[in-house]
C-alpha cells in the first residue's frame, strides 16, 4: 500500500436535489480537501436505489450531482470523480462485505430505523439493512484513510472500522481503518420548518430545505418562513426550543466562518426578521456563482460525460486492485492464477 498522499473518499446520493445541509456538511470540505489528499468523490446510485426511485429522475439527478461536484469547485484534473455503479468493484466487494456484517450491527443503525420507520413495513428492501456494508465497500476500495461527512454518517463510519478491523483479525491486514472528518460548523444543518430533524434532500415537505439550485426569491421564502420561537433573542443554543433559532445562526455561521461570540455580538439587540434577512443573504450570494457554474457544465451533457467515464477508469484501477486482494485472503481462486 504505497502511498504517498492519504486518501480521502466520500458520496452523495442522487436521490433527489441538493439541500444546504449536502453543501455544508460535505461538499464544501471536500473542496479543501483536494489540495492536500488523493480524492475519490462518488455519486453513489447504488445507495440511491435503497429507498424506490423513478428511473428518469435517478438518471437525471445522476448528471445533476456531477454538474453540482463541478460546480462547487472540485477540480476534474486533481480528483477522481466517477459514478458508483460504473465500478463493478464496488458491488462485488459490497457483497463479500454484506457476508461479513453481523445482523445485530445492521439493525442498530439509526438511519435504517428511521428510514424503515418511513415505509410499510413489508415494502422495506432488504438492501436498506444492508446499505452499511456497501458503504464500506466504497471506503475501503481506496484504503481511504479519512471520509468527510456531515454528522448524520458517524455510525456508518464507526461500522466501516468495525468492519475492516473484523476483516483483517480474521484474513490478516487487507484494510486501512478509515477516519470520519466532520466539520466544526455545518456538520448537522436541520429542516427549517421542524429544527429537530436533519434537514434532507428526500424529504418532500415545501419549506423544508433550502436546495442548492433555487432561485434566490426562493431561498428568501423559505428562510423567512423558517420557525423559530417566542423569546425573541439571537443566541447559540442547545435547547430543543430554541432549536430553529440555533440552525439560522449555524447556517450563517458555516457561511461566514465567524465565531460564536462575533456572530451574537453581531446580533445584539436585533430581531428574527434581521437574522433571517442576514442568512438569505450569505446562502444566496454563496450559491448565485455556483449555480451560474452549473448551469454552464449541465449544457454540457459531453464534457460531464467524458470526466465521468474518466474517473470510473481511474477508480477502477485502485478498487480492482483492493477487490483482488480481499478475495485472495479469502480463499477465492483468481482467475487465470491473478
Ligand atoms: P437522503 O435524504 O436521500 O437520505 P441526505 O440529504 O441525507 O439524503 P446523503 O446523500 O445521504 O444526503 O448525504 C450526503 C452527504 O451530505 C453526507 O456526508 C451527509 O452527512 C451530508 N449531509 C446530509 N444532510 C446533511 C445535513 N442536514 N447537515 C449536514 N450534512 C448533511
Ligand atoms: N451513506 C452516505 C452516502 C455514502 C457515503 C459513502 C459517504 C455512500 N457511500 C462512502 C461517504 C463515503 C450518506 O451520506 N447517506
Amino acid at each position: 500500500m504505497e502511498q504517498s498522499k492519504k486518501r480521502v473518499l466520500s458520496g452523495i446520493q442522487p436521490s433527489g436535489n441538493l439541500t444546504i445541509g449536502n453543501y455544508l456538511g460535505a461538499l464544501r470540505q471536500w473542496v479543501v480537501e483536494q489540495d492536500s489528499y488523493e480524492c475519490y468523490f462518488c455519486i453513489v446510485d447504488m445507495h440511491a436505489i435503497t429507498v424506490q426511485q423513478d428511473p428518469g429522475s435517478l438518471r437525471a439527478k445522476t448528471r445533476e450531482v456531477a454538474a453540482l461536484y463541478l460546480a462547487s469547485g472540485l477540480d476534474p484534473e486533481r480528483v477522481t470523480i466517477f459514478v458508483q455503479s460504473h465500478v463493478p468493484a464496488h458491488a462485488e466487494l459490497g457483497w463479500i462485505l454484506i457476508c461479513q456484517s453481523p445482523l445485530g450491527w445492521l439493525y442498530r443503525m439509526t438511519q435504517f430505523k428511521d428510514k424503515a420507520a418511513k415505509q410499510q413495513q413489508d415494502s422495506v428492501g432488504a438492501g436498506l439493512l444492508n446499505y452499511p456494508a456497501l458503504m464500506a465497500a466504497d471506503i475501503l476500495l481506496y484504503q481511504a484513510h479519512a471520509v468527510p461527512v456531515g454528522d448524520d454518517q458517524r455510525q456508518h463510519l464507526e461500522f466501516t472500522r468495525d468492519l475492516a478491523q473484523r476483516f483483517n483479525a480474521l484474513y490478516g491486514d487487507t484494510f486501512i481503518i478509515p477516519e470520519a472528518m466532520i466539520p466544526k460548523a455545518g456538520a448537522r444543518i436541520m429542516g427549517l420548518d421542524n429544527p429537530t430533524a436533519k434537514m434532507s434532500k428526500s424529504e418532500a415537505s415545501e419549506y423544508h430545505a433550502v436546495y442548492m439550485l433555487d432561485a434566490p426569491n426562493m431561498v428568501k421564502k423559505k428562510v423567512m418562513r423558517a420557525v423559530t420561537d417566542s423569546f425573541g433573542e439571537i443566541r447559540f443554543s442547545s435547547e430543543p426550543e430554541r432549536a430553529g433559532v440555533n440552525n439560522l445562526l449555524t447556517i450563517y455561521q458555516a457561511l461566514t466562518n465567524q465565531s460564536n461570540a462575533d456572530i451574537e455580538e453581531h446580533f445584539a439587540g436585533k430581531g428574527y426578521g434581521d437574522l433571517k434577512k442576514a442568512v438569505v443573504e450569505q446562502i444566496n450570494n454563496r450559491l448565485q456563482p455556483l449555480q451560474e457554474k452549473y448551469n454552464r457544465y449541465i449544457n454540457e451533457p459531453g464534457y460531464l460525460d467524458q470526466i465521468l467515464a474518466n474517473g470510473a477508469e481511474r477508480a477502477s484501477v485502485v478498487a480492482e486492485k483492493t477487490l483482488r486482494l480481499a478475495k485472495e485472503r479469502m480463499g477465492f481462486v483468481l482467475p487465470n492464477g491473478k
